[in-house]
């Protein structure tokens, strides 16, 4: 998953439980996973060239956000292995 130009690409992403999500940072500015519902997984601030992981075990959709810009969105949809 990349994160470029203030925006999460792909915006929506299907994966398989137990399989991690990994977020690149291309930008400059550092952004931030923030799962909504305060659901697990949420990051630190990701600087640029750094990555963040996290693995979903649960089959589900996750909604999250930029904790640094809230308009940018993202929907993870978690799949049963
Ligand atoms: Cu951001």
């Amino acid at each position: 998953m990349e994160i470029r130009e203030f925006a999460f690409w792909p915006r929506d992403t299907v994966i398989t439980a137990g399989t991690p999500v990994q977020w690149m940072n291309f930008d400059d500015a550092p952004h931030q996973i923030v799962l909504t519902g305060g659901r697990p997984g949420s990051s630190s601030p990701i600087e640029h060239g750094n990555e963040y992981a996290f693995t979903f075990n649960e089959p589900g959709q996750f909604t999250y956000r930029c904790g640094v810009h809230p308009t940018m969105l993202g929907v993870i949809v978690v799949q049963g292995p």
